[in-house]
């Protein structure tokens, strides 16, 4: 079962149009929520005046932070740090406003219409203050202060340092320096949040269902905010359409709805509409760096030294300044650097905030790492492909220490043969070949270019995870994780993996998970971590109810334990087929049990992961750019990468390919742009432009490799839900940039859009 691509068995539901979202869901007497949010980018708020609103019929309530009074910010989730509070945004704004979109009031009432037409009669006073949006120009002296509480807007700074940077650069005989921009975008599920709170005030239960991610986090966090016993809050998943990230953060919403639900007493929906989803959900990715490398003559690198920008838009969210902090992670990348330095200030600019977005600082990093590479190639008048053989880490290296440090842990690879997926990918592009179809086709007036991003994602980040697997009274078997589903097919691959150990067919097995009332403890779904972490938790849960139904049958069957054959649900002596228990037999025994031992068919695993797992890649894109239109075409697009061990490669293969469309989506096309005022422009898909089929290569080839299976779990499983994405912008870039070798084009800021192309191919003539 472990390494076959069967089908998803969540797909039964979900393409027959049984999925329950939640928009979907409904309760009777159920009231509709649609929030106020400011329209000014930095502005003292003033007296809000609600009294129209609250007069309009069909509205029960309209909440402002005067009625939140005493209620605490929302918590860092992953790498809370003293420095970030004084930054940390309230449910509702109280005497500021600091981007456009921040949560002002909140209305409720008998129908979504009813509420949106009453936002409208809700009139606040706004002293407007001068935004600073650009994360450069928040650094100068002078600028305009968001938190007047931490006096500037850098709100922490981080280092990083390796061997001497600076006086090994001073030393290397050839030297490149450059600056690279990565654009705000971010993950766009098609399902925007949404969430349904209802409470109960006989027994005191405060049910939230729409919940996704860190279910088991986040009531924590609602408890700690409502004051509330956790053990009365109930989180349930529902069908999450997509999260890449951005869904299942804890965000003003997660608190005024069910704060809401429990004043008045009623249910209570909200559902972001897209215009609210694209400026008041994280956005992502953009940072500005400025960066030189150090070679020696023949490509070997001596010393990298970085110092980037990272804007993290008005408050700091729940992931704190976990991006910026993995981008200078793992810039180093599959290379050997010996020295190696990075200075990083996080910055705070009157735009929406930020958190993370499906390869959270990889992309950012690859793509500037991997630009610089095709620079020092270009310096040395040598092949690209040249410097990153000269220069790749080998597998008798690892376990490799990086120096640096991210989530709490050094920076160490586990394993990994970073030489044979390039050349895995390389051959998969055919190179040669495209290099010869490039010099034809130049002479034609077609302007080809090849270009390759070599990938070091990081996952299955811990603490640990948890599982429970049960024989059910019928004899079915139910895996319980405290894992969440985003759309990854989770249910599927913890399925095969039980299966396995059980002997039934993984659509038998029932797999329940994102309810916190039947799942007691969990992590949740982010850091690919589902198939290393879940994944091994569900195993060792499994085979210990293997063990478990062995020592019930054996007394049963009065046979050892060790002459027993486990099949098609049941159990049976070796050899006598006659002599057999059914798992509903099993199960029905197993209460109370024979003497001894627990009673019931259950077993619990905790899966600790103090060490995360690294899995690699190269991707390779082949582009032809119009010169006439700025227009980038893909023609062809290799991704060879390593998982160590595939559960299900089919899976792992959508993983890869989905990624891939976001990541064109960020190298070519997406932005979240603002004027100088802070006002977003792009708040439609008319202006946010998402890749569709149409703009897929013409040509995707994707090699799954299990050539380096982790040592750090037992089923040797790396992530694969981010690394489909992270070498992109780094790939098409530098394929671009071939592309526009004739025309000097200095490629060194994404998307690629048409526009951008256009301005890099006429810099590039004037030149
Ligand atoms: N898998 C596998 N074998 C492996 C690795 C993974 O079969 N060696 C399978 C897994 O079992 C799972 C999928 O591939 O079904 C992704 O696994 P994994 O890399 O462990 O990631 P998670 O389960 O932790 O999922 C989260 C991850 C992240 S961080 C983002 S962002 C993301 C993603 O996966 N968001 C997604 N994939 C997504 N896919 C969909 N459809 N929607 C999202 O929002």
């Amino acid at each position: 079962m472990i390494g076959a691509s069967i089908r998803r068995t969540e797909d039964r539901r979900l393409l027959t149009g049984r999925g329950k979202y939640a928009a979907d869901f409904r309760l009777p007497g159920m009231l509709h929520a649609a929030v106020l949010r400011s329209p000014h980018a930095h502005a003292r708020l003033g007296t809000i005046y609600p009294e129209a609103a609250r007069g309009l019929g069909g509205v029960v309530a309209v909440i402002t932070a005067r009625d939140l009074a005493g209620v605490g910010r929302i918590p860092v989730r992953l790498g809370p740090r003293p420095s970030l509070i004084a930054c940390l945004q309230l449910p509702l704004a109280t005497d500021k406003v600091r981007y456009v979109g921040e949560p002002v009031a909140v209305v409720i009432a008998e129908s979504r219409y009813l509420a949106e037409d009453a936002l409208e009669l809700i009139r606040a006073d706004y002293e407007p203050l001068a935004p600073v949006v650009d994360c450069r120009r928040a650094v100068e002296p002078g600028a305009p202060v968001l938190h007047e509480a931490i006096s500037g807007n850098i709100v922490d700074r981080l280092s990083t340092h390796t061997g001497d940077a600076m006086r090994a650069l001073a030393a290397a005989p050839v030297r490149v320096r450059e600056r690279f921009a990565v654009q705000r975008h971010t993950g766009v599920p098609l399902e925007t949040r949404g969430l349904v709170a209802a409470y109960d005030g006989g027994t005191r239960v405060l049910t939230i269902w729409g919940v996704a991610k860190v279910p088991h986090f986040n009531r924590r966090v609602l408890a700690d905010l409502l004051g509330h016993p956790e053990h009365l809050i109930r989180f349930v998943e529902l069908e999450v359409g997509g999260g890449f990230g951005v869904r299942g953060e804890f965000y003003p919403e997660d608190f005024v709805i069910p704060w809401a639900a429990m004043r008045l007493g009623r249910p209570i929906q909200w559902v972001e509409d897209r215009r609210e989803h694209l400026m008041a959900t994280n956005h992502s990715r953009q940072q500005f760096h400025e960066i030189e490398i150090g070679v020696s003559r023949d490509g070997a690198i001596l010393a990298l030294a970085d110092r980037f920008l990272a804007d993290l838009g008005a408050y700091i969210r729940t992931h704190g300044v976990i991006v910026p902090e993995l981008t200078a992670a793992l810039l180093p990348g599959p290379y050997r650097i010996p020295n190696y330095s990075c200075e990083v200030l996080c910055v705070l600019t009157n735009k929406t905030p930020t958190g993370t977005y499906r390869g959270p600082g990889r992309y950012e990093c690859t793509f500037v790492r991997e630009r610089l590479v095709d620079l020092v190639a270009k310096a040395l008048g040598v092949d690209p492909v040249e410097v990153r053989r000269r220069n790749f880490i080998e597998p008798d290296e690892m376990p490799y220490e990086v120096g640096g440090a991210s989530l709490g842990q050094r920076t160490v690879y586990d394993c990994g043969d970073y030489r044979s997926a390039f050349e895995t990918a390389l051959a998969a592009v055919d190179y040669k070949a495209v290099r010869a179809e490039q010099a034809a086709g130049r002479r034609d007036g077609r302007y080809l270019g090849v270009g390759v991003g070599c990938v070091v994602e990081k996952a299955g980040l811990g603490p640990w995870e948890y599982a429970r697997v049960e024989v059910d009274g019928s004899g079915h078997v139910v895996l319980y994780s405290g894992a969440a589903a985003v759309g990854q097919g989770l249910e599927t691959t913890l399925a095969q993996i039980c299966a396995q150990e059980l002997g039934v067919p993984p659509e038998a097995i029932t797999v329940i998970h994102g309810d916190s009332a039947l799942v007691p403890f969990g992590v949740g779904a982010f850091a690919s971590r589902g198939a290393s972490v879940a994944g091994p938790a569900a195993l060792e849960a499994s085979r210990k109810i293997k063990a478990k139904i062995l020592r019930v049958a054996a007394s049963l069957l009065e046979a050892h334990s060790e002459d027993l054959v486990l099949e098609d649900g049941a159990v049976s002596v070796r050899g006598v087929p006659d002599r057999a228990v059914t798992f509903r037999e099993l199960a029905r025994a197993a209460v109370p049990g024979p003497p001894g031992m627990d009673p019931g068919l259950v077993a619990t695993h905790f899966f600790e992961a103090p060490k995360m797992t690294y899995p690699y890649g190269t991707h390779a894109a082949v582009v032809e750019v119009d010169a006439e239109t700025g227009q980038v075409w893909l023609r062809k697009y290799v991704i060879a990468y390593d998982v160590g061990k595939a559960i299900n490669p089919m899976i792992v293969d959508g993983q890869l390919v989905g990624a891939l469309a976001q990541g064109i989506g960020g190298a070519l096309l997406e932005e979240l742009v603002y004027d100088e005022q802070g006002q977003l422009l792009t708040t439609t898909f008319m202006d946010y432009l998402l890749p569709t089929a149409m703009e897929m290569p013409e040509a995707t080839v994707v090699k799954i490799l299990e050539e380096t299976p982790t040592p750090l779990n037992p089923l040797g499983v790396k992530g694969a839900g981010e690394g489909g994405s992270s070498g992109v912008g780094a790939a098409i870039a530098n394929a671009v940039a071939d592309a526009l070798a004739p025309f000097e084009a200095s490629v060194t800021a994404l998307p690629l859009s048409p526009d951008r192309v256009l301005a890099l191919i006429r810099a590039g003539r004037e030149r």
